[in-house]
C-alpha cells in the first residue's frame, strides 16, 4: 500500500521493512509519515549528523524513509535514511543558494491537465512537459472539459505535434467521459500527481476518481489522548491501489502567464482600447483613438498610462527572451528522446535477430 514498489524494496533488507514509512507532509522540518502502524510524526537528526549521512536533500513529500521507531509515545521518530528517489518534481526558486524546491518525489506518472476552452495553450503545455521530463516521471496529457467543445480534433493534432509519443487522455468531469482511463496508471504500487493551471479541473477529476471513498488514516499521537482518527488529502489512496499526491505545492507549479496578468491589472485600459476606431490602433495620433481621448479628458491618468506602456515593454521583452529559450530547450529534449527511442528499438531488433 501507499505506493510501495520493488524500486523501494530492493533498497532495503527484510529486517528494515517494518521501519519503512512514506512522507505525507512537511512543515518546519517536522514530517507526517505514514507507516504500516498509521500516521506518525518524525524529524531528521541534527543537521551535522544528517549531512554526514551523505544526503544533501531533506526528506520531501513522497519520499520513502527508514525510521528508528513506529510509535510516537517517546517523542518524534527519527528519520534515519531517505531512500533513493525514482523521480523528483521540483521547482526553481529565486536566489542563489537554495534554488531548488522539491515539490514531491517518487511519482510514476504526472498528468498535465489542460482544458479545451480558454486555458488551451500549446506553449504552456510545452513548459509543463519540460518540467515533468526533468522530474523523471512519465507525463500524460489530460485534455479536460471536453463537454465544452464540439470538435477537439484540431486540438488533439496540435498536442500530438508538440508532444510526440506522449499519451493523451480526453476527459470530462461533468459527463465522466474518459476519466476511468486514468485508473490504468493508478494500479497497486503506483503514484501519480496532477499539474496544470488553476481552474482546469484537477480537483473535479480527483474527486470523480475518488467517488464515494473517503479514507481515514489512524494517527498515533504523542500525548495521552490516545489514538484518534484524522483524514488528510495530501497522499490519497485510491480503490485501484495507487496513490494520488495532491499537495498545495503541486498546485503552485504554475507557468507564469504574464500577458493575461497584465490584462488583469489594467482592465480599464484594455476596455478603453476596445473603443478605438481602428482595431490595430497604436494609440499615438490615430483619429478616433479612445485612449488619447481619455487622456485628454482626464478619464485615464497619464501616469497610469505611462506605467502600462513601461510594463508592456518589459513583458514583451521577457516573453521574447523566455519563449526563445524555452522553445530551443524543449526541442533539444525532444531530439534526445527520439534518439533514445530509436536506439532502444534498434537494439531490440538486433537481439531478436
Ligand atoms: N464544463 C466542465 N466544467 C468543469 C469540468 N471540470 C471542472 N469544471 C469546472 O471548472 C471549475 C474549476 O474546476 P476545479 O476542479 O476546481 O479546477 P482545479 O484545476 O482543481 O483548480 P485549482 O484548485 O485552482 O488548481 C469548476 O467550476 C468546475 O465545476 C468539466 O469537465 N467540464
Ligand atoms: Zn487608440
Amino acid at each position: 500500500e501507499w505506493g510501495l514498489d520493488d524500486f523501494v524494496l530492493k533498497q532495503i533488507s527484510q529486517g528494515e521493512i517494518p521501519f519503512l514509512g512514506r512522507i505525507v507532509t512537511e512543515g518546519n522540518k517536522i514530517y507526517k509519515i505514514i507507516t504500516k502502524e498509521g500516521l506518525i510524526t518524525g524529524e531528521v537528526p541534527g543537521k551535522a549528523i544528517y549531512d554526514a549521512a551523505g544526503t544533501d536533500d531533506f526528506p520531501a513529500v513522497g519520499d520513502w524513509v527508514l525510521l528508528d521507531r513506529l510509535n510516537g509515545q517517546s517523542g518524534n521518530a527519527i528519520i534515519l535514511k531517505v531512500l533513493t528517489r525514482k523521480s523528483k518534481l521540483s521547482r526553481k526558486v529565486a536566489g542563489k543558494r537554495f534554488d531548488e524546491q522539491i515539490i514531491a518525489t517518487n511519482i510514476d506518472t504526472i498528468f498535465i491537465a489542460m482544458s479545451v476552452n480558454n486555458d488551451f495553450n500549446i506553449r504552456r503545455l510545452e513548459r509543463y512537459l519540460t518540467i515533468v521530463w526533468d522530474s523523471m516521471a512519465m507525463p500524460v496529457i489530460l485534455l479536460t472539459k471536453i463537454d465544452l467543445s464540439q470538435n477537439i480534433d484540431d486540438k488533439m493534432l496540435e498536442i500530438e505535434e508538440a508532444a510526440p509519443g506522449v499519451d493523451i487522455i480526453t476527459t470530462s468531469a461533468v459527463t465522466g467521459e474518459g476519466v476511468q482511463q486514468i485508473n490504468k496508471y493508478l494500479g497497486l504500487g503506483k503514484t501519480v500527481a496532477f499539474v496544470g493551471s488553476s481552474g482546469v479541473g484537477k480537483s473535479s477529476i480527483i474527486n470523480y476518481l475518488k467517488g464515494e471513498m473517503v479514507m481515514a488514516v489512524k494517527e498515533l499521537r504523542n500525548d495521552d489522548k490516545g489514538r484518534h482518527t484524522t483524514t488528510h488529502r495530501q497522499l490519497v489512496p485510491m480503490a485501484s491501489g495507487g496513490i494520488i499526491i495532491d499537495t498545495p505545492g503541486m498546485r503552485e507549479i504554475q507557468i507564469m502567464d504574464v500577458e493575461t496578468s497584465l490584462d488583469k491589472t489594467f482592465t480599464d485600459i484594455e476596455t478603453l482600447a476596445k473603443n478605438c476606431k481602428f482595431s490595430n490602433c497604436q494609440h499615438q495620433s490615430e483619429p478616433g483613438c479612445a485612449i488619447n481621448e481619455a487622456l485628454e479628458t482626464g478619464i485615464l491618468d497619464q501616469s497610469r498610462w505611462d506605467n502600462y506602456l513601461k510594463m508592456k515593454k518589459e513583458i514583451d521583452y521577457f516573453i521574447r527572451k523566455t519563449d526563445k529559450k524555452a522553445e530551443s530547450e524543449y526541442w533539444n529534449k525532444i531530439k534526445k528522446r527520439s534518439k533514445l527511442i530509436k536506439e532502444i528499438t534498434s537494439n531490440g531488433r538486433k537481439r531478436s535477430d
